[in-house]
């Protein structure tokens, strides 16, 4: 069966190199890897083409996991043509001294799995077998071509190439007719880097492309030292960001901006280059189409000002996909290119490309002749490098088979059934928008964490569960449905470049923060979703996040948010009242203020006698304000044809226990007897509250009934009830998402001011519950205090109050102040409309 090895790594680009280094270096093991070039760097080996080069500053496109390498190579360009990374690579190889552990010119043909025996059974293409305890995948997710859909490349006579296999000695195309066919971010490159080359070029373009410039340049001694004194500040700022790069934050919604404030922004990023333009300038342009077709026509006025043919212009000008729904190019010059009279562009949608033949190309209208053919069609993305490996898992399982709908994954780094596999930047990984350098990194180690966590705990699999994968595949494609991506027609993000592959999420577009904060919980909580030695361990909440509330939190992680427990009390009343940025702007109305007690009162243009609602804030009674919330009383009032009473109470620790129970029934007695004034009705009052003003609620309408006010309803969305509580929703969401136990106890312990605890902070605790006022409990999936709350609607429902419980998957401590963002919160709205509508009724059953 030929040599067993700990593990082996399948690819020598930037995964493989490092998986190299770190599985043997750092972790002792024993490793062969193997690649299918005669040499290292991956891609940068493969794709020598004219005009190749990357499209993240090298600075930033570059290993960060050693001081020793960062500062021992110079870029001398700010994004660096192919021979220089690859020239990078080999030092970086060299540096390590990872070749040795590299068969070159070996493809792997078969991977099997042996369960009896725990360990892959490896075949190579020189009839080699050998096996090993883990195989670790760097293969890429771009390095196999896809095949034209057009027949005849065999029969041309001239010179054909494809630029991903592209030869190593130099190509003359000078004096030559030339053809490229594609117009991705490759076709782009070769275009503008051999257009002055050519004595005739001919584009044939299928779908054009939103290209932005590049803003390349060289790289002068004093940018190099000042790039050498920051790397550690640069690095930081990367890792923060959506897309890995430290780049400017966008600037708001493009559409709350003027046109002129439009231009100047879009102006300022489009001179500045590369991805800026889509990630500094606004936010909402990847998940708008309105916002997003700003910046598209932005684009297509630029392609005009720069081409002069207005046929031209037009033809290059996109006009069927929003931008950035296919991954961005950029250029030097490109659009230029077409203002040389040997440059000519040929409309292949309208008239496709049905052979290459013996002497050029015949698309359906027209034949070509050409000397030299180029072919930037583009790859295979993701899955066929895999499936390539020749990969059966479990039982016999081809991954063929098992991703026969579209591929699945749990963080692209395993695939269930494949035990002790390992892929760096698989499909559902967050690589395709997340700076490839630092992504890898971020995958090698976690795999090497997890391998070195199973050899520890002699753990003899290590696998995803099928529970985490589909879990997983669902946040992926929830967050790309929020996006523009699923708009656009034949790109490669959904696989739908390859005739009959299977349209699907390919990758993770929460961004990187959002990915690393995931992969951090995952290893915190001891492989939540991964199955070691077949006993798995649950899976985590941030992977059972609501797609929306998942982008939301990942843009506060960029925003580098920290957590709510590490915030002194400015820190946490300020970020209270920032939420208010987060909410669905209330609508206009009649809004009356009163001072004692200080309240406002919010009246619909309704005629009455309205329903009454009774509002208390949240922030954990020691933060919020009747600003925070003013559109949520606004949408309650309107949506319900309800005046909402917004009551104002004091906060702790100034004001601890009992003050702000003592300040809301106050108000609430206040209301009783004066809102009649304001048109409302006495006889339907609903006092409801948000988080700790829940708790407020569910304490007044205990006081009600003792104080003999009658109350038509309460609503208490997601209250804390008792500080002693102890909970599974405790212990399981004492990190977050969001709110976190240590700050819900910092909350309490304010509050309560060393009080002791009576119904009246923790109304579960009262002698009876009965005769209290019918009740709608919201609570979320994941929060500390759910069962708490859930208990106490129990609690309410065993003491004869009708009690409506609705659970809210997927949400976390905080949303209902979070409109703006997360769409569902709609569906709380319309939980209390119902609610709101029904209680009267339901109080005069009960009596
Ligand atoms: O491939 P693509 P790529 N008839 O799929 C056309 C990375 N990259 O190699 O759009 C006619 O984007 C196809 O037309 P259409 C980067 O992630 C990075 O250019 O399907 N045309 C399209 O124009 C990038 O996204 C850099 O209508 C046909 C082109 O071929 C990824 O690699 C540089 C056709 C393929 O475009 C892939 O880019 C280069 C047909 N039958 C690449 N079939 C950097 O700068 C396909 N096409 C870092």
């Amino acid at each position: 069966m030929g040599s067993h090895y700990d593990v082996v790594v399948v690819g020598a680009g930037f995964a493989g190199l490092y998986a190299v280094h770190k599985m043997r270096d750092e972790l002792g093991l024993d490793v062969q890897a193997f690649e299918a070039a005669g040499g290292v760097g991956g891609t940068w080996w493969w794709n020598r083409y004219p005009g190749a080069r990357c499209d993240f500053e090298s600075i930033h496109y570059s290993y960060s996991f050693s001081e020793e390498i960062q500062r021992g190579w110079e870029w001398s360009e700010r994004f660096a043509g192919q021979p220089e990374i690859l020239a990078y690579l080999e030092w970086v190889a060299d540096k390590l001294d990872v070749r040795r552990a590299f068969r070159f010119n070996t493809r792997v043909t078969s991977t099997t799995w042996d369960d009896k025996a725990a360990r892959w059974i490896i075949c190579t293409d020189d009839g080699a077998t050998c096996t090993a305890r883990f195989v670790v995948s760097c293969v890429g997710g771009l390095s196999v071509a896809k095949e034209p859909e057009f027949p005849g490349s065999e029969t041309f006579r001239g010179e054909l190439y494809r630029t991903s296999s592209w030869p190593h000695e130099p190509v003359d195309l000078t004096g030559k007719r030339v053809a490229v066919i594609g117009t991705g971010s490759t076709g782009i490159q070769v275009i503008q880097e051999i257009a002055n080359e050519a004595a005739e070029l001919t584009v044939f373009q299928r779908t054009p492309n939103f290209a932005a410039p590049l803003g390349n340049e060289p790289v002068d001694l004093a940018q190099r030292r000042w790039n050498a004194e920051h790397h550690a500040e640069l690095r930081a700022g990367s890792r923060q960001h959506m897309i890995g790069v430290p780049y400017d934050p966008p600037s708001g919604p493009a559409l709350a901006a003027t046109p002129d404030e439009r231009r100047r922004i879009f102006d300022k990023y489009w001179d500045r280059g590369g991805f800026r333009l889509l990630v500094s300038t606004f936010s909402d342009v990847i998940f708008n189409q309105q916002a997003n077709e700003t910046i598209a026509e932005y684009i297509r006025e630029r392609i005009r000002e720069r081409v002069k043919d207005p046929a031209t212009a037009a033809l290059l000008c996109p006009t069927d996909h929003p931008y950035a729904s296919k991954r961005p190019p950029f250029e030097t010059g490109y659009y230029e290119a077409y203002n040389l009279p040997h440059v000519h562009l040929v409309d292949v949608r309208s008239a496709p490309i049905e052979a290459i033949t013996p002497t050029g190309v015949r698309t359906s209208s027209k034949s070509y002749e050409f000397d030299v053919i180029i072919l930037a069609t583009g790859f295979d993305v993701f899955t066929r490098p895999l499936l390539n490996l020749g990969l059966r898992g479990r039982d016999g399982l081809k991954l063929e088979d098992r991703w026969a709908n579209g591929p699945t994954s749990y963080l692209g780094v395993q695939i269930a059934g494949f035990p002790n596999l390992f892929v760096i930047n698989g499909p559902k990984s967050a690589v395709a928008l997340y700076n490839v350098p630092l992504a890898t990194e971020d995958n090698v180690n976690f795999v090497a964490a997890a391998l070195a966590r199973a050899i520890a705990d002699k753990t003899a699999t290590f696998e995803a569960t099928y529970e985490a994968e589909e879990a997983w595949g669902r946040l992926c494609e929830g967050i790309l449905n929020l996006t523009v991506i699923p708009h656009s027609k034949g790109s490669w993000y959904m696989g739908e470049n390859i005739p009959g592959k299977a349209r699907a999420a390919y990758f993770f577009a929460g961004g990187a923060p959002l990915y690393r904060a995931i992969c951090a919980e995952i290893v915190h909580v001891g492989y939540g979703g991964f199955a070691l030695d077949r006993v798995s361990a649950p899976i985590p909440p941030m992977v059972r996040l609501d797609p929306a509330a998942a982008l939301l939190l990942g843009s506060m992680l960029a925003r580098g948010m920290k957590p709510l427990d590490e915030l002194n009390l400015d820190e946490v009343r300020a970020v209270a009242e920032s939420l208010r940025k987060l909410q669905l702007p209330g609508p206009a109305m009649r809004v009356e203020t009163v001072e004692a007690p200080r309240a406002r009162i919010y009246i619909p243009d309704r005629a009455g006698p309205l329903p009454v609602i009774v509002f208390y804030h949240g922030g954990g009674w020691i933060s919020g304000s009747l600003d925070l919330a003013d559109a949520p009383c606004r949408r309650l009032a309107d949506e319900n044809g309800a005046i909402v009473v917004s009551a104002h109470y004091r906060l702790a620790p100034e004001h601890s226990f009992p003050a702000a129970t003592d300040d809301t029934f106050a108000a609430l007695s206040w209301v009783w007897k004066h809102v009649s004034a304001y048109g409302g009705d006495p006889g339907r009052i609903v006092v409801m509250g948000e988080s700790a003003g829940a708790n407020l609620a569910a304490v007044a309408a205990i006081r009600a009934r003792d104080a003999g006010i009658p109350l038509a309803g309460q609503v208490l969305i997601y209250p804390p009830i008792d500080p002693e509580a102890s909970t599974a929703s405790r212990t399981e969401f004492a990190d977050g998402p969001f709110f976190t136990r240590a700050i819900g106890e910092k909350m309490w312990g304010a509050y309560l001011g060393g009080a002791e605890l009576t119904e009246l902070a923790a109304p579960s605790r009262a002698s009876s519950l009965a005769g209290l006022a019918p009740a709608l409990v919201l609570t979320l999936e994941l929060d500390m205090s759910r069962d708490e709350a859930e208990d106490y609607a129990g609690a309410l429902a065993s003491a004869g109050v009708p009690v409506r419980l609705h659970r809210f998957d997927g949400l976390f401590h905080g949303v209902f102040n979070m409109s703006a963002f997360i769409p569902r919160v709609r569906e709380m709205y319309a939980s209390i409309g119902e609610f709101v509508a029904t209680c009267k009724e339901q109080i005069t059953e009960a009596a």
